[in-house]
């Protein structure tokens, strides 16, 4: 048993409580000298804890860093969340990601990183991942569905990160299709869906999620500034990285257990609601062809359909959508 992780989650569960050594020891099933050792290396790992004779440990305050066991204390969550390899700086987290998927780690695993220096998008392009600012962070799921269903993955995820966002900052988030989340017309977020699948069987996908959480504007470098933004930025105030996380795995958990029951349904409803993309005039450029006309809606099945000055429809499984 990870005891630090022990005592953090006796601590979110006792919020602004005193907890006695003697609780903190017979919750973690340890010595009270080994709670008072691991309450030391907690604050030197940046945690404030109050200690007072008689009254025991108080958390006041968590350090602006993505430990696992900051994002694992207090998660209620069934599997989204509960397996956390945290990094300070990685190529990229999708890397990891595939390695420990490969390995066996259960669904809902996160790979977070402080800083990545190759930050992957789509199609080869980088994501800018600069250190301690965003939340670079990817997502082992196993889902039993058939490999075109896929796709729908990365709008339940778009729509699961454009809910968070909503309500931890208030802002207006729109999302563009496929993959982009907007504020005011520039980009807070991309989210990256990696498939690893036999012929007829999906093994398992990392999904990748890029999120400008507090990243300043000057921290954009020049050819990101007119068209990146922050949630910090936006709103006017720090995000909390950690809750931050946390919010978003319960969403994401509850919107994908039903979307593994009920099918995808409410996802297309939740994404349309929230789309930038719905309703614009677009031109599609998929690797072989381009396509010019209004993106109507999506199908049941989650594909774009474009309807062209003729009035003819197209189906859109993936491209790049401009305005
Ligand atoms: C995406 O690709 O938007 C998917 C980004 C996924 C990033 C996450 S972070 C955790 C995980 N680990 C990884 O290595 N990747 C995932 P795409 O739609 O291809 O958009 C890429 C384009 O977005 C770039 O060509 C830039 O124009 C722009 N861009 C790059 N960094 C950005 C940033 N931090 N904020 C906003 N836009 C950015």
């Amino acid at each position: 048993m990870n005891i630090k992780q022990e005592i953090l989650k006796a601590f979110h569960a006792n919020p602004g409580r005193f907890i006695s050594g003697e609780e903190l020891s017979q919750t973690c099933g340890c010595s009270r000298t080994a709670v008072w050792k691991h309450i030391e290396e907690l604050r030197q790992e940046g945690y404030e804890v109050e200690a007072v004779r008689k009254a025991g440990y108080r958390l006041l305050a968590a350090p602006d860093r993505l430990s696992a066991e900051a994002v694992i204390a207090g998660l209620d969550t069934k599997r989204i969340g509960q397996h956390v390899l945290a990094y300070d700086t990685v190529v990229s987290t999708q890397l990891l990601a595939h390695e420990a998927a490969a390995k066996g780690m259960p669904e809902g695993t996160l790979v977070i990183a402080e800083q990545q220096t190759g930050g992957k998008g789509r199609l080869g392009r980088a994501w800018h991942s600069p250190k301690g600012t965003g939340i670079w962070m990817s997502m082992i799921v196993r889902p039993v569905i058939p490999i075109p269903k896929t796709p729908q993955m990365t709008l339940l995820t778009a729509v699961a990160v454009a809910k968070t966002m909503q309500q931890e900052t208030g802002v207006d988030v729109k999302i563009k299709w496929p993959n982009d989340i907007f504020i005011g017309g520039k980009k807070v977020c991309g989210v990256l869906t990696e498939l690893n699948a036999e012929a007829d069987r999906v093994n398992y996908l990392v999904i990748g999620i890029g999120i400008n959480a507090n990243t300043a504007a000057a921290d954009f470098p020049e050819e990101l500034r007119d068209i990146a933004t922050s949630l910090a930025i936006e709103s006017g105030t720090t995000v909390d990285r950690v809750r931050f996380i946390q919010q978003f795995c319960r969403i994401f958990e509850a919107e994908y257990d039903h979307y593994l029951r009920h099918g995808f349904d409410r996802i297309k409803t939740e994404w349309e609601a929230c789309s930038y993309t719905i309703g614009r005039w677009v031109t599609v450029k998929t690797i072989h062809s381009e396509l010019e006309g209004r993106a109507v809606g999506l199908d049941e099945e989650g594909v774009l359909i474009i309807e062209d000055a003729a009035g003819a429809r197209h189906k859109v499984y993936s491209a790049d959508v401009n305005y």
